[in-house]
C-alpha cells in the first residue's frame, strides 16, 4: 500500500489533494487536528494533518485500440469546450454523444464513451456530497436544511470528521449535537446575548418596513412595566401613517404611559424634555425601505444617539440571509451592539440568526415567536438559543 501524509486547513482541502494525488481508491488511515502557536503562542493556527493510502495497482489501458477511430470534428470539440469552461465541475449531461461522428465510431468506442460519462457521473456524485463519511451525511444535511453558513458547516463537519476518525464506535447524533453546540458556543461566547440592559434611558428600535419593531417594543415595555415596575414613556418618530401613530397609542394606554410625537429635532428635544422623569423611553421609528440611503440619514439627525441610547436592530427571519446583510451594512454605522429577531414562529430554518451575529459580531437581545403582546418574545441566552438549533419544529420553538 502506498501511504502519505497530508496537511490543509480544512479536511475538506486535504480530502481534495488526496483525491488528485491518490485517486478516488484512497482511503483515509488516521487524521488529526494541528494547533500550532506564532507570535509568542499568541496567534493560534488549526490545521488538519490526514494520513491516506492507496493500493498499488497495476495499471492497464482503459481504452481499446484507437488505431482505426477517427478524430472528433473541430466543431464538435469547441462545442464541448464552452461546456466545460461555464463552470469548475462539468456537468456531465450537457456532454453531447458526438452527432456527426455517430455512423464513423465504432460500436466498442461508443460503448467506452457511454461508460467514461457513467463514471464522471459517480465522481461528480462523490466530489459534491461524500466528502465526509456516510454516517455523518444526514447530519450535514441538517444543517443546511437549518440554512446554517457554509464556513460554519465546513467547520462544524471537519471537527466531527477528525472525531469520527479517531473512535471506534459511530458518532451518534446526540454526540455530534452536542459538538456543534460546543463549537457554536466558542464562535459566540463573547457575544453580548441577553435582553435589555435597563442601564440606559432610551431605547430606539431600528429596521426595515413591518418587520415587527411596534410590536416588538410593545412587549419589551409591557415587560419594563410589569415585571420590572419602571416607569416608561413612548417616542414615535413615525408619522408618515396614521395608524402607526394609533398603534403605539394603543399599545401606551394600556401600560398608562405618555407618548410623544416627533416630527423634526426640535420636537424631539421638547419630547425628551417632558419625558425627563421616566425611567425608560422607548423610542419608534418609522418603517421605511432601508435602500433609501436619505432615510437613514434623517434617522441620524432626529434621534439621539449618544452614550444614554440602547439601540436594537430588528431583523425578519422571514427575510433572505443578502437582504438581511444589505439591511445591517446600511445601519452600520449605527452604534447597534444586539438584534432582534422576530417572526421565528414562520420559518423553519434558523440557522440565519447565528450566521448573522457571527459574521457581524452583534449580539442578541430577544426572538420573536408570535403576534401577542407581551408574551410572544423570548429573551435571548446562548445556551437557549444552542438547545432550539436542535429542536425539531416550529411549536416547540415557541413554547
Ligand atoms: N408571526 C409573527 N408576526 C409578527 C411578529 N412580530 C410582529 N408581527 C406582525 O408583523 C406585522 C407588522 O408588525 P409591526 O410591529 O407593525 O411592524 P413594524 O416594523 O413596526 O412595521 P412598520 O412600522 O410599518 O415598519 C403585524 O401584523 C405584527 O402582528 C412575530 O414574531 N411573529
Ligand atoms: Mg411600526
Amino acid at each position: 500500500m502506498k501511504m502519505k501524509k497530508y496537511n490543509a486547513p480544512s479536511i475538506a482541502e486535504a480530502m481534495k489533494l488526496i483525491r488528485d494525488d491518490l485517486g478516488e481508491d484512497a482511503v483515509i488511515l488516521n487524521s488529526k487536528v494541528v494547533v500550532t502557536k506564532k507570535f509568542l503562542g499568541l496567534v493560534k493556527h488549526k490545521s488538519f494533518e490526514v494520513v491516506a493510502g492507496v493500493d498499488q495497482i497495476e495499471e492497464k489501458p482503459i481504452l481499446p485500440s484507437l488505431q482505426n477511430v477517427q478524430p472528433f470534428s473541430s466543431s464538435y470539440l469547441q462545442e464541448q469546450e464552452s461546456v466545460l469552461s461555464t463552470s469548475n465541475i462539468p456537468n456531465v449531461e450537457s456532454i453531447k454523444a458526438p452527432q456527426d461522428e455517430k455512423s464513423t465510431l465504432p460500436e466498442e468506442l461508443k460503448k467506452e464513451i457511454a461508460d467514461l460519462k457513467l463514471i464522471m457521473q459517480s465522481m461528480q456524485r462523490m466530489s459534491t456530497k461524500s466528502q465526509y463519511p456516510d454516517e455523518l451525511l444526514p447530519f450535514v444535511d441538517f444543517l443546511k436544511e437549518q440554512e446554517l453558513g457554509e464556513e460554519l458547516i465546513t467547520a462544524i463537519s471537519d471537527e466531527l470528521f477528525v472525531h469520527s476518525k479517531n473512535s471506534d464506535a459511530k458518532l451518534q447524533n446526540l454526540e455530534m449535537q452536542k459538538m456543534t453546540q460546543q463549537i457554536l458556543k466558542q464562535k459566540m461566547e463573547d457575544l453580548p446575548i441577553d435582553g435589555l440592559s435597563y442601564e440606559k434611558k432610551y431605547i430606539n428600535v431600528l429596521g426595515p418596513t413591518g418587520v415587527g419593531k411596534t410590536t416588538t417594543i410593545a412587549k419589551m415595555a409591557a415587560r419594563a412595566v410589569l415585571e420590572k415596575k419602571k416607569k416608561i414613556g413612548f417616542i414615535t418618530t413615525d408619522t408618515y401613517r396614521i395608524a402607526a401613530i394609533e398603534q403605539l397609542k394603543t399599545y401606551a394606554g394600556l401600560l398608562q404611559a405618555p407618548v410623544e410625537i416627533v416630527y423634526n429635532a426640535n420636537d424631539y428635544d421638547e419630547a425628551i424634555k417632558k419625558l425627563d422623569h421616566l425611567d425608560l423611553i422607548f423610542i419608534d421609528t418609522a418603517g421605511r425601505n432601508y435602500k433609501e440611503v436619505k432615510y437613514v440619514a434623517d434617522l441620524k439627525v432626529l434621534i439621539n444617539f449618544d452614550e444614554d441610547v440602547e439601540s436594537f436592530l430588528v431583523l425578519a427571519l422571514t427575510s433572505k440571509q443578502k437582504d438581511l446583510e444589505s439591511v445591517i451594512e446600511q445601519f452600520d454605522n449605527f452604534s447597534i451592539e444586539k438584534f432582534i429577531f422576530t417572526k421565528l414562529d414562520e420559518t423553519n430554518s434558523i440557522g440565519t440568526m447565528f450566521n448573522l451575529m457571527i459574521k457581524y459580531n452583534k449580539g442578541l437581545a430577544y426572538y420573536t415567536n408570535g403576534q401577542e403582546v407581551p408574551e410572544d418574545m423570548e429573551q435571548a441566552n446562548l445556551d437557549t438559543l444552542l438547545e432550539l438549533f436542535f429542536k425539531e419544529n416550529v411549536n416547540e420553538r415557541s413554547s
